[in-house]
């Protein structure tokens, strides 16, 4: 039994694995638990991350409007299945210079401490990796950009490490991106960044097709007993376009661009309905999970197909068990 390093949750959204299923994670039966309709202006609502908050749990989602551009909105939650999601996008105090909007997709959200920072891509001259923190998730702080353009699918690690704030992300292009890697950075103050190291990349044989074309981190790392467990996901371009599904690796805890353990085969990937059809099929897209130190329980959140949002479990036992059941 392996342990996960934090506190218990014990209201989380939860259902036991069904006796038939053969992989290590599994959808919650009610999926999607957000329609692409859940908010006024909403086109879809996917790729987006949630946290326990108070009584219940806060969210930053990424909502594409009606008329197709890209911004981030709150939501609370009593259970973690049922949201609210406000009308109007966040709005970020801070230098005008750093807060004016092109485009914002993909929140992470990481409690550091007192404060919740929010990760995004945000469209700045090309898209890199906007940060920002809140208490209360009513008024956001903008930070400067982390990185120069272009960077997508930034994810903090939940407490600093040898005593620096730690990211992963994944260096990108303009579009969309035919490559791709993760790397580790850091910094003494979430300003200046440095010591960007490579964490892990493409498996480019059929070693794991899977993750052959590109992979970036998903939720904010999970600390245990055994190391960090990233889960993230990879792509395989295929003769229907890109792929998306999810793995998971666990890296080391005192210097995490080194890699302990890699699953070779996915742990969930586009089977369902609402994962192989909407705005752009066959994408399963992990922003956030939510875990109980309690228990070993762990949902994930992840956008469906660009459309919707849903949800699955696992333990951290499962995910341990299954890469040292497949490794890579
Ligand atoms: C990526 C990002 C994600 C999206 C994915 C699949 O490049 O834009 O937001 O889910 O493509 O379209």
């Amino acid at each position: 039994m392996s342990k996960i390093i934090g506190e218990a949750l014990a209201n989380m959204p939860w259902q036991d694995k069904p006796n038939d299923c053969k992989a290590p994670v599994w959808r919650y039966t009610q999926n999607p638990i957000i329609q692409r309709d859940g908010q006024l202006n909403s086109n879809s609502i996917f790729n987006s991350a949630v946290v326990p908050f108070e009584d219940g749990y806060a969210g930053v989602f990424r909502c594409d409007s009606r008329s197709v551009s890209m911004d981030i909105f709150v939501g609370f939650s009593k259970n973690g299945i049922d949201w609210e999601i406000q009308d109007h996008a966040i709005q970020f105090e801070g230098d005008e210079y750093i807060t004016k909007r092109e485009y914002r997709y993909d929140p992470r959200v990481c409690k550091i401490e007192d404060k919740y920072y929010i990760t995004w891509c945000n469209g700045y001259h090309g898209p890199t990796i906007g940060l920002a923190y809140t208490y209360d998730f009513k008024t956001f702080h903008q930070l400067e950009n982390t990185f120069l353009p272009y960077n997508r699918n930034g994810v903090l690690f939940p407490r600093k490490i040898n005593g620096k704030y730690a990211m992963v992300s994944r260096p990108s292009d303009t579009g969309h991106t035919p490559f791709g890697d993760i790397f580790f950075s850091e910094s003494p103050d979430l300003t200046y960044w440095g010591k960007h190291r490579y964490v892990m990349g493409t498996i480019n044989s059929d070693a794991s097709a899977w993750q052959s074309k590109k992979i970036g981190p998903g939720p904010v790392p999970i600390e245990t007993d055994r190391g960090w467990l990233l889960i993230y996901h990879g792509v395989i371009n295929t003769c229907n376009g890109f792929v998306y599904r999810m793995g998971v690796a666990l890296l080391d805890i005192h210097e995490p661009w080194k890699v302990l353990a890699r699953s070779r085969n996915y742990i969930l990937g586009p089977e369902t309905l609402y994962e192989c059809v909407g705005d752009v099929p066959n994408v399963t897209f992990p922003c956030a999970a939510l875990t109980d130190a309690e228990t070993g329980r762990i949902a994930i959140y992840y956008g469906c197909a660009d459309t919707v949002t849903g949800v699955a479990f696992t333990t951290v036992d499962e995910l341990l068990d299954y890469m040292d059941k497949y490794p890579l």
